[in-house]
């Protein structure tokens, strides 16, 4: 693919504790175009909780290398991540992209060994994204990242305030659904977690503290941040 973005290569960061391996078998082509941000390192996480090794080609979503024709033609959103497939193909949506990892590489589950664990997992995933990161995420853009957004996106700055609010309201009630769990969905580490995480942890950083009274969130955010993973 020539396109022209000032980018480099480098791999993910591995999981030390499992063997390498290729994401698609021997001699695969797949690469990941990765940015900074919360999207991206979701799926960096994913892939080193499975300890597998893909090329990243870094994009510069701050210069808007995103928003222009060459990296539209890759992925039509003007968003990073896009993960590029063997043949090709390009596949975008962080959920969408740690579901394609988990069918070609199950091992360990990140989703689910079950119908019934996939189907667990994909529920507080899709609640995780609704209720905490979405609204999280707009939040940001329509204020502390205006100057970035506002000429990518439909921006709302007075709505910003209020999906701050919204995406606490969300952490508050799972903080509640959290009691006696370990991750989200009980015992087992999954994409939930590392979605969560992303969103939690970027965010946190930035412009929207986890409240302090969130103690099982808190407990739980610790315990995620302790993974080889989280250096992804
Ligand atoms: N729904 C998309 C969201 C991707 C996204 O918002 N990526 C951010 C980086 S964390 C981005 O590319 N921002 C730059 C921009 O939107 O111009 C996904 O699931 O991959």
């Amino acid at each position: 693919m020539t396109i022209s973005m000032g980018s480099y290569h480098h791999n993910v960061v591995l999981n030390a504790q499992a063997e390498s391996k290729q994401p698609n078998g021997d001699g695969s082509k797949m690469k990941m175009y990765n940015s900074v941000g919360p999207n991206p390192r979701v799926v960096r996480m994913f892939l080193a909780e499975k300890a597998v090794d893909l090329p990243l080609e870094e994009v510069d979503i701050m210069a808007g290398v995103n928003r222009q024709a060459d990296f539209l033609k890759i992925n039509a959103a003007g968003q990073c991540p896009a993960l590029e497939l063997d043949d090709g193909s390009i596949l975008c949506e962080i959920t969408a992209i740690c579901e394609y990892l988990e069918d070609r590489n199950p091992n360990p589950p990140l989703i689910g060994a079950t119908a019934e664990e996939k189907a667990e997992t994909r529920m507080w995933t899709r609640r995780i994204d609704l209720n905490i990161c979405e609204p999280m995420g707009n939040g940001f853009r329509y204020s502390t990242g205006l100057k970035m957004f506002q000429d990518r996106v439909r921006c709302i700055p007075q709505a910003a305030d209020e999906l701050k609010a919204t995406a606490q309201d969300g952490l508050r009630w799972l903080d509640g659904e959290m009691a006696g769990k370990t991750y989200v969905v009980g015992e087992r580490f999954t994409l939930a977690d590392i979605l969560l995480f992303g969103f939690v942890d970027f965010f946190a950083g930035v412009d929207q503290p986890i409240d302090e009274t969130l103690k099982n969130i808190h407990a739980w955010h610790g315990r995620v941040q302790a993974r080889p993973s989280a250096e992804a």
